[in-house]
C-alpha cells in the first residue's frame, strides 16, 4: 500500500474511534472495548479491500460484509457513515435513542447493512450461505465476516467453519477479532481455543495470523487470502480490547460495555490524539 494511503487509513481509524466515543457518551450505552479492537479491520476492509459504496449497494456483484459481533455496531456504523452511507451527525445525535433507526445492534433497514446481528454465532453460517450462492452464480465478488473470539463458543460457528471447508468457499474470508476477552472475563477462562489456528485449519481452511491493530498487516493478510483459490480463508486478528484508549481502558474486560465518565472521556480523547500525533510524525 502507498505510504500516503496507509497514513490516511491509520488516522481514519483513530478519528472514527472519536466518533464511537461521541455516540456512546451521547446515547449512554455501547460496547466500546470491542469497537476499539476491531476498528483497523473495518477501516482496511471498507477503505481498501471491499468493492462496496453507496453507489453500488444494490449491485449483485458488490462485496458482502457481515458484522457477526453485532455489539460492535458503533464502530461499524461510524465506518459506514464515513463511507457515505448516511449522515454522521444524524448517527451521533440519534444512535440508540427511542424511535431511531440506529438501534443498538446492526439493523438491515439501514443502507449498507446486509444482515441483522447481535445474537452471536449467526454471522458465519449466513455468510457461508451468501458465499455458496455467489459461487453457484459464478460471481467474482467476495464475502467478509467479522467475529469475536468469545463468539467462537457458539456451536453454530463451528458448523459454519465445517460447511465452508466442505464447499471450498474461496470467496469467503472470516476475521476473528482475537482480543482474548469477552463479556465477563478472559476467553481462556470461559471457553479456551488454545489451538485456534489448527482447529480452524482442520475444517479445511487457510488460516493466517496478523496484528489486527495494524492496518498494513491486515492489508497483507487480506491480499494473501485473495490468492487462495481452493479453500476459505480466516484471519486471526490479534488485537487489544480497547486499543487506542490507553491504559484507562485497554485490556480491561469491564470496558466491554461501559460509558466513559467525564475524566475517562478526557483521558481517552487525549490518548487518541497522542496516537494521531505519532502517526502524523511517523
Ligand atoms: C447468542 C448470544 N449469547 C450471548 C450474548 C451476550 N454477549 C454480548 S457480547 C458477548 C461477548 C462477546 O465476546 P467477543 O465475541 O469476544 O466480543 P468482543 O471481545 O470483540 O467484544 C456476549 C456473551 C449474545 N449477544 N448473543
Ligand atoms: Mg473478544
Amino acid at each position: 500500500m502507498e505510504k500516503s494511503k496507509l497514513k490516511e487509513l491509520k488516522l481514519k481509524a483513530f478519528d472514527l474511534r472519536k466518533t464511537v466515543v461521541e455516540m456512546i457518551v451521547k446515547s449512554g450505552g455501547g460496547h466500546i472495548g470491542g469497537d476499539f479492537s476491531v476498528m483497523e479491520t473495518l477501516v482496511e476492509l471498507y477503505f481498501d479491500q471491499m468493492n462496496i459504496s453507496p453507489e453500488n449497494k444494490d449491485d449483485k456483484d458488490r462485496d458482502l460484509f457481515v458484522m457477526s459481533k453485532g455489539h460492535s455496531v458503533e464502530s461499524y456504523y461510524a465506518v459506514l457513515a464515513a463511507k457515505g452511507f448516511f449522515d454522521e451527525k444524524e448517527l451521533i445525535n440519534s444512535f440508540s435513542r427511542f424511535g431511531s433507526k440506529f438501534i443498538g445492534h446492526p439493523n438491515n433497514e439501514i443502507d449498507g447493512v446486509e444482515m441483522n446481528s447481535g445474537s452471536l454465532g449467526h454471522g458465519l453460517p449466513v455468510s457461508v450461505g451468501m458465499a455458496l450462492a455467489c459461487k453457484m452464480d459464478d460471481r467474482k465478488n467476495r464475502v467478509y465476516v467479522v467475529m469475536g473470539d468469545g463468539e467462537l463458543a457458539e456451536g453454530s460457528v463451528w458448523e459454519g467453519f465445517m460447511a465452508a471447508g466442505h464447499y471450498g468457499l474461496s470467496n469467503l474470508c472470516a476475521v476473528v477479532d482475537k482480543n482474548n476477552l469477552q463479556i465477563s472475563g478472559s476467553t481462556d477462562d470461559v471457553m479456551n481455543h488454545k489451538n485456534l489456528k489448527a482447529q480452524i485449519e482442520s475444517f479445511g481452511w487457510n488460516v493466517m495470523e496478523a496484528d489486527g491493530n495494524d492496518i498494513e498487516a491486515m492489508h497483507d493478510a487480506f491480499e494473501k487470502a485473495k490468492e487462495v483459490k481452493d479453500k476459505p480463508s480466516c484471519i486471526i486478528a490479534n488485537t487489544i480490547k480497547g486499543f487506542g484508549g490507553g491504559e484507562v481502558m485497554e485490556n480491561i474486560y469491564s470496558w466491554h460495555h461501559h460509558v466513559p465518565n467525564e475524566d475517562e472521556y478526557k483521558e481517552i480523547m487525549k490518548n487518541i490524539d497522542a496516537r494521531r500525533e505519532a502517526i502524523i510524525n511517523e
